[in-house]
Formats: C-alpha cells, sequence, structure tokens
C-alpha cells in the first residue's frame, strides 16, 4: 500500500484552495488536484505492507498533536515535476517540528525515508508547462490544524485517489506526540 501522512484542510480552504487551483490552472495548464485531495505531506512513506498500515495508524490514534496555524502567502514550482504549489514561511517552524516528531516515530517503528530537506508545500497542479507569475490572485489563507492523517494512495489512469485510514486524536483527549 502507498502510504503518507498528511494534514488535510478543513472545507472551507478546499474551496478556496480549489479557486486559487482554477486561476492557477488558467495561467499554467497542467492537472488540477481536486478540491478533496488537497494536502501537506508531512511524510511519505511509499510502498508498506498492511500490517505495517495497522501498526501507524494504532500508533497514530494514540497521540494528538500541537494544534498549529499555517499561513499561506506564496506562489512556487517545483519545475522539474510541473508541480504549482502555494505554501508560506508563518508557521513553517511548527510544521517542521511536527515533521520530525512523526518521522522520530515512525523511524523508531522501523520506517526508514526521512527526506534530507522538508519543503512544506500544497500541490495545487501537476505536470504543469509553465510557472506561476504575474496575474495570479494572492494565495493568502490562514489553515487551523488539528490533527494529522495516515492516507493510502490508490493510483488509476485517471489519477491518485485519497483514503484515510486512521488520525491523531484532536488535542486533550490523548498525550501529545512525544516532542523531540
Ligand atoms: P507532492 O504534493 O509534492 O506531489 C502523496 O503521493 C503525496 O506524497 C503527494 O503530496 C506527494 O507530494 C508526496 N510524494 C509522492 N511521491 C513522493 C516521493 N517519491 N517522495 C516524497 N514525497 C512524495
Amino acid at each position: 500500500m502507498r502510504l503518507f501522512l498528511a494534514l488535510v484542510p478543513p472545507p472551507a480552504l478546499r474551496r478556496r484552495l480549489g479557486e486559487l487551483a482554477d486561476a492557477a490552472r488558467t495561467r499554467c495548464g497542467g492537472r488540477r488536484m481536486p478540491d478533496d485531495s488537497f494536502h501537506l505531506t508531512l511524510a511519505f512513506l511509499g510502498e508498506q505492507p498492511e500490517t505495517r498500515a495497522t501498526e501507524i495508524g494504532d500508533w497514530l490514534a494514540r497521540f494528538s498533536i500541537l494544534p498549529g496555524q499555517w499561513r499561506l502567502d506564496r506562489w512556487g514550482c517545483f519545475r522539474r515535476r510541473g508541480i504549482v504549489w502555494v505554501g508560506g514561511a508563518e508557521g513553517e517552524a511548527a510544521l517542521r517540528d511536527l515533521q520530525g516528531q512523526l518521522w522520530e516515530g515512525l523511524e523508531g517503528m522501523g520506517v526508514s525515508g526521512r527526506p534530507a530537506r522538508f519543503a512544506p508545500h500544497i500541490t495545487l497542479l501537476r505536470r504543469a508547462p509553465r510557472p506561476p507569475g504575474p496575474g495570479l490572485p494572492d494565495a493568502s489563507l490562514t489553515w487551523d490544524y488539528t490533527r494529522v492523517e495516515l492516507i493510502q494512495s490508490v493510483t488509476t489512469p485517471g489519477g491518485s485517489h485519497y483514503a484515510s485510514l486512521a488520525r491523531t486524536t484532536i488535542p486533550e483527549e490523548s498525550p501529545c506526540l512525544p516532542s523531540r
């Protein structure tokens, strides 16, 4: 199973991201992510056996995370992969801490693949031939997040579909992830 840990935006933010994705697609081309697929990847785990998914899901469900706020305010792209994204510096430090805590726990379970660099972003377009530039609307959004989800990615000819398998509990119901 192809797995990753991510934050999933609430519905109102997803709709707003969808509007930005529509504007970006007009300018940059490429394939727009569906509204219900927007997410921020915190840990990409790749192919894992089903038993591992259960183990990670059980582990995740025992914890809560420190709620945080991420201020989105800029457009960006990964040219080689044609990815057009939105991101922002305010709140990135907390996301880095969270990503580090998650990887500590994952590595404790024997999962490898922690990246050397973590660049928080929300992908809006894939395979876009043109980069974002002038004329795009302000990517000015606030994301209040409270939990991390374990997501399975299923690849089909029409693109990837995501299914949420498990999640951290909302704060105050369970212990916080151990801090580093
Ligand atoms: P992206 O948004 O930059 O494309 C599910 O596939 C998520 O995991 C996507 O959000 C994707 O990030 C990320 N992902 C996919 N393949 C990856 C890889 N080989 N290494 C790191 N992250 C990956």
